[in-house]
């Protein structure tokens, strides 16, 4: 098999571009610090087993090489989903997930979230064969500790215009997704209207994520236009139960639509 170049879809990307015709995704994050290797393993075939159609592995805090690695071979040992790394940094690259999301923190006021740290990784998930998946990365209020430590100015919540220009920005500058992150943790999911004027202007994939704690939060995300949905606090508060089942079947649902 070749190597991934980034140049164009690889494996993971059409995996994904195939199960979008089918309607919107759900991607299971794990935090493998929170969950590692085995725990990581029995969450990921749960949220499968429930419909979730990707795991997502990142945290920010205890991130290495070999913490990643050994959650991923897990999940991979439990699944056939792939692994996906949501990378902190280049800490988080392993070789042992299928692919990771090359991401630029779009509205960071430091340049190495944008474009040096992803210079100075490349080379290595070059070599290791590592898929890269380009991605726009964008961060809307309240943001949580994302907003903190990726020093951004975040978009307001009022401002849908600001959310659209920077995720067409995205589009035209060649990224194949964009990701509307109001944080890990936030109170409330990315606005609506926010969801439905970038779900509009883009015609590339919208991954929304942060705050989504119900199948309420989710279903108007889905009819705004938000092509996948991600979901981590849920799962390490209350584990696989209602709200993550719930939250999922909505997708399953929007896929039925
Ligand atoms: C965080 O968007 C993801 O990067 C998921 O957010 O933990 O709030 O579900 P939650």
């Amino acid at each position: 098999m070749t190597a991934p170049t980034g140049a164009g879809p690889g494996r993971v990307e059409r995996y994904l571009a195939q199960q979008l015709e089918g309607g919107p995704l759900h991607f299971t994050l794990i935090d493998p610090d929170k969950s590692p290797g085995e725990t990581a393993g029995r969450i990921a075939r749960g949220a499968v087993d429930l419909g979730s159609h990707l795991i997502l592995l990142g945290g920010s805090t205890g991130i290495s090489p070999a913490v990643v690695g050994v959650a991923a071979r897990a999940i991979k040992a439990s699944v056939s989903v792939p692994v996906v790394i949501f990378p902190q940094g280049a800490d988080s690259i392993s070789p042992d997930a299928d692919a990771v999301l090359f991401m630029s923190l779009l509205n960071s006021r430091n340049l190495d979230l944008v474009v040096r740290a992803h210079a100075r990784a490349a080379p290595l998930i070059r070599s290791i064969g590592l898929e890269p998946i380009p991605m726009g990365y964008l961060v809307i209020a309240p943001g949580m500790r994302v907003g903190e430590v990726g020093q951004v100015d975040a978009v307001p919540r009022d401002d849908p215009a600001a959310a659209t220009g920077y995720a067409l920005a995205a589009q035209y500058l060649g990224m194949r997704f964009v990701y509307l992150e109001a944080g890990s943790g936030a109170p409330a999911p990315v606005p609506i209207a926010l969801v439905r004027s970038v779900g509009t202007a883009l015609s590339i994939p919208l991954i929304v994520g942060g705050g989504i704690r119900s199948a309420q939060d989710a279903r108007p995300l889905l009819e705004a236009g938000a092509d996948i949905l991600v979901t981590g606090t849920i799962t390490e508060e209350q584990g696989l139960g209602d709200a993550f089942r719930g939250i999922v079947e909505e997708v399953g649902r929007a896929r039925g639509r």
